[in-house]
């Protein structure tokens, strides 16, 4: 079933004039014949209004800098800040031989009344030497929450005074909840830091191999790094470093020589990718490597990039056997999966990473969008000059980089870049809006009553979220597929991911379940009519 312009004001009528106007502007029925359609994005929610979002701690904490396994994260603030960004997001890592993963422990100030009245920086201090006495890791961040900033605590002048006293790195981040409209903001406080202090740290000059690469915004959920890991290693790439699944300090302190920079979700790292490109001379390509289709796809773009001879075809052949042998599988899913509908609301990138994979199983998604990403995540990187910078953007602060006197190299000339470019995206990524089909729908910030209404119009056959939002869709007996956590399953990346993902949802097509539940709309008229007063 579609939806159009009168049903979506329909649904919205319940809100306040003011709400209406501005959640209509976040709400987009795709139309290719238009030249051009804006989605606004990255705006405050609406007090009042359930969202999804998280808040500035946990993108720059919970997303970017937690998975980097040899630093100790310490949370400073309340104990629940530390505790709900404590491995729930399925970020998986290896320990490596000389033992420094501190993924598994959750270290906090636990901040207490007393603190806030009187100040939290002599616990930190404290923290920090208790850390450095246990653990002796490579590095220690610190990740602010909402009470330190309202408080004052100076966390830059306790790291500093506590990397002279320990000679280690201590990295503050001033990512108090409260900053920016969502979890985007500390994506981008992150990234600065990952720059600053971490990437060109290390000693090398020179690419270590052949075809060496950094992995850009991929984060080991349910163990997707580790599958990617597996062809590009095998297609021949050096891997210098993944910022940040699996990641760690000392990788991404080399980062500044690979060759190229593959950026898989744009959202969280695109400030890292373009600022490594400023300072390092080091281009990135978008690349997806969610659904076997768009994986092909990638590998032949990260072929071209290089354009040798050997790569293009060890490429072509990891590619032959890997489809041959997960297509058929597929195939038998198809069978079962071809024809159905979905929703498709992630974070910052999924809700058009999965439609690929949806894709390759005959599923067509009939209402995407994000929880907090910006115009350019939908529009394309090209509206990036027209976004109206708001107090809120303005409270992150921007770093202008130069290009590093001693490690900029340029990895290509800016003719082959220029070349390059109409094949490849190539320091570019041109948003979901243009791969929606016409006539579906496109949602930002989508909100629970709205995910009801539209899901009472569009029927769909699975709804793919998140776990604030899953249940309900659930009650009205629609699977629900956690894209964020992937329900404890995984990985869903590359071949092996694509079946993997295809076997979960297909179990939750089958499974007997929805035989005992009635969803709202079977027993309720879907069409409603009134009697006319007889004319007299
Ligand atoms: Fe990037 Fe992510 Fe996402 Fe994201 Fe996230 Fe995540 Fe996500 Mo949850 S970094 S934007 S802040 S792909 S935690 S691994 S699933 S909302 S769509």
């Amino acid at each position: 079933m579609s939806l159009n312009e009168k049903d979506i004001d329909q649904i919205l009528e319940i809100y306040p004039a003011k709400v209406k106007r501005s959640r209509k502007k976040h709400i987009i029925i795709r139309d290719a014949e238009q030249a051009h359609q804006e989605m606004e994005a990255n705006t405050r929610t609406i007090p009042g209004i359930i969202t999804n979002r998280g808040c500035a701690y946990a993108g720059c904490k919970g997303v970017v800098l937690g998975p980097l396994k040899d630093i100790v994260h310490i949370t400073h603030g309340p104990v629940g800040c530390g505790y709900y960004s404590w491995l729930t997001r399925r970020n998986k890592a290896k320990t490596p031989e000389d033992g420094k993963n501190y993924l598994a422990y959750c270290v906090t100030t636990d901040m207490q009344e007393t603190d806030i009245v009187f100040g939290g920086e002599k616990k930190l201090a404290k923290v920090i030497d208790e850390v450095v006495e246990i653990f002796k890791p490579n590095a220690i961040t610190i990740s602010a929450t909402c009470p330190v900033g309202l408080i004052g605590d100076d966390i830059n002048a306790v790291a500093k005074a506590a990397q002279e006293k320990h000679g280690l790195p201590v990295m503050a981040f001033s990512c108090e909840g409260y900053k920016g409209v969502s979890q985007s903001a500390g994506h981008h406080i992150a990234n600065n830091g990952v720059l600053e202090w971490m990437v060109g740290q290390g000693e090398m000059t020179e690419a270590p191999a052949k075809y060496s690469i950094n992995m850009l915004g991929e984060y080991n959920i349910g163990g997707d790094s580790w599958e990617i890991d597996r062809f590009l290693r095998e297609i021949g790439y050096h891997i210098i470093a993944v910022a940040t699944g699996d990641g760690s300090y000392e990788d991404l302190k080399n980062a500044h020589v690979a060759d190229l920079n593959l950026v898989q979700c744009h959202r969280s790292i695109n400030y890292i990718a373009e600022m490594l490109e400023i300072k390092y001379g080091t281009p990135w390509l978008k690349i997806n490597f969610i659904g076997v289709e768009a994986t092909v796809k990638s590998l032949r773009d990260m072929a071209l990039y290089f354009g040798d001879k050997e790569l293009i075809e060890k490429t072509e052949e990891v590619i032959a056997r890997e489809t041959a042998r997960v297509q058929p599988i597929l195939d038998q899913y198809r069978k079962i999966c071809e024809g159905k509908t979905a929703f498709c609301f992630v974070g910052g990138s999924r809700g058009h990473h999965y439609q690929k994979l949806f894709g390759d199983l005959g599923i067509d998604t009939v209402l995407a969008g994000y929880e907090f990403a910006h115009r350019d995540d939908y529009e394309g990187r090209h509206v990036i000059p027209d976004i109206k910078v708001d107090a809120d953007s303005k409270n992150i602060p921007e770093l202008h980089v130069q290009p590093d006197p001693k490690f900029f190299k340029l990895k290509i000339s800016p003719e082959k870049a220029a070349e390059l470019k109409k094949k490849i995206p190539l320091s570019n990524y041109p948003g979901m809006n243009t791969e929606m089909k016409d006539g579906y729908l496109i949602v930002d910030d989508l909100n629970h009553y709205e995910t009801e209404e539209f899901i009472r119009i569009l029927k769909p056959d699975i709804f793919a979220s998140g776990i604030k939002d899953k249940y309900i869709p659930q009650k009205m007996g629609i699977p629900s597929k956690q894209l964020h956590s992937y329900d404890y399953s995984g990985p869903y990346a590359g071949f092996n991911g694509a079946v993997k993902f295809a076997e979960d949802i297909t179990a939750m097509f089958t499974t007997p379940t929805w035989n005992f539940i009635t969803p709202p709309w079977k027993g309720k008229p879907m069409l409603e009519g009134a009697m006319q007063k007889e004319a007299k």
